[in-house]
């Protein structure tokens, strides 16, 4: 990207936070925040961090997540709060909150598909005003504020943006969300995306009481034994491509029974592969059931796995790492993978 480029994009960005501010102010509303389908660390950190900000300039502000978080991520401060809904848990109830609320902001995700098949129709027939707060490619341009930047580290590092001008109280639950966000989105600060206003904010935000070691030890420092059998598993699978560019892990579903796996057991084994010398993509296949295969992908440098996965998995995500998803046999699903992920590499 050009260096005029870049200017004329932050100075959109910085426009487009002066706008949302503005709306937000206008008249008091009730405002909606939503994440995506199993929000991860930057969705549920964004989310409640964003919600105990407003409400501590008085706005009335609910968060419904599409599904449960992993156990991990429910003990975030504030996970609790009457605020907080579970729409495969309490589905009226969340629908009854989403259609009586003014602003739907969509957090960490960029199109409504995202959310699931149960909530994306009323994401999507939503009558209220809606703002994409967001770092993935290809945000959905019919919303009504669309802040999106896919430089971004994390939607945690939007939101503190947001909160930065806006210029109010960021309190310690805000702070410890935000910064869990932080920490999960960039690989504890060492994807490329990680940059020096990242560190910035992360320095504001332990400032205002997060703490990185104590949230460290509830994301990462509190697996069941099972869960580390799980990934032993997982990488005794792993197999290098010929030419030394791709790794190959997978768990079938078999091993997924044996070690009693929940959901979130398995993110981050991933990033495992890209520890290989010499690799740069890494795929881990996971088989939920016959015929229902997840896959995830982690790139270094130019090799561009949201436009692979777009084009050969049904998925998407960011330039470095992305998901999809596969209707074939794990073997068929490795094969495949195997005679296309050349393609990748043509730029790196
Ligand atoms: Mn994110």
């Amino acid at each position: 990207m050009s260096a005029n480029l870049r200017n004329l994009r932050s100075v959109e960005y910085y426009r487009m936070i002066d706008k949302i501010l503005r709306f937000l102010r206008e008249t008091p509303r009730r405002i909606v925040l939503t994440s995506h389908w199993n929000p991860d660390g930057d969705a549920i950190g964004s989310a409640l961090g964003f919600a105990h900000y407003l409400h501590g300039q008085g706005y009335h502000v609910d968060v419904v997540f599409p599904n449960l978080p992993s156990i991990p991520l429910q003990a975030c401060l504030g996970y609790s709060s009457d605020f907080v809904h579970v729409h495969s848990l309490s589905t009226e109830h969340s629908e009854a909150v989403i259609e009586t609320a003014d602003v739907l902001f969509s957090l960490d995700y960029n199109v409504s598909s995202r959310v699931g098949e149960k909530m994306s129709l009323l994401i999507e027939n939503f009558s209220g005003h809606k703002i994409i707060v967001d770092h993935h490619e290809g945000p959905d341009l019919t919303y009504d504020f669309v802040f999106s930047m896919t430089s971004k580290s994390s939607t945690c590092e939007m939101v503190y943006e947001l909160i930065e001008k806006d210029g109010g109280n960021i309190d310690h639950a805000c702070a410890d969300n935000l910064l869990t966000g932080l920490i999960t989105d960039t690989g504890s600060f060492r994807f490329p995306k990680t940059s020096n206003r990242t560190m910035q904010i992360a320095g504001k935000l332990i400032e205002a009481g997060g703490v990185p070691h104590v949230i460290h030890d509830r994301l990462f420092d509190s697996n069941p034994k099972s869960r580390l059998l799980l990934w032993g598993r997982a990488l005794s699978n792993l197999e290098i491509s010929k030419d030394g560019f791709a790794a190959i892990i997978f768990l079938r579903k078999a091993d997924l029974n044996e070690f009693n796996y929940v959901s979130g057991d398995t993110e981050g084994i991933v990033n495992q592969g890209l520890g290989v010398v010499g690799v740069l993509i890494s795929v881990f296949i996971r088989e939920d059931g016959p015929g229902k295969v997840k896959l995830s992908f982690r790139s270094k440098g130019n090799v561009d796995v949201n436009k692979y996965s777009r084009s050969h998995w049904s998925g998407g995500g960011h330039k470095n790492a992305s998901g999809g998803s596969s209707d074939l046999s794990v073997e068929d699903t490795i094969n495949r993978f195997k005679s296309t992920f050349n393609e990748t590499l043509i730029n790196a």
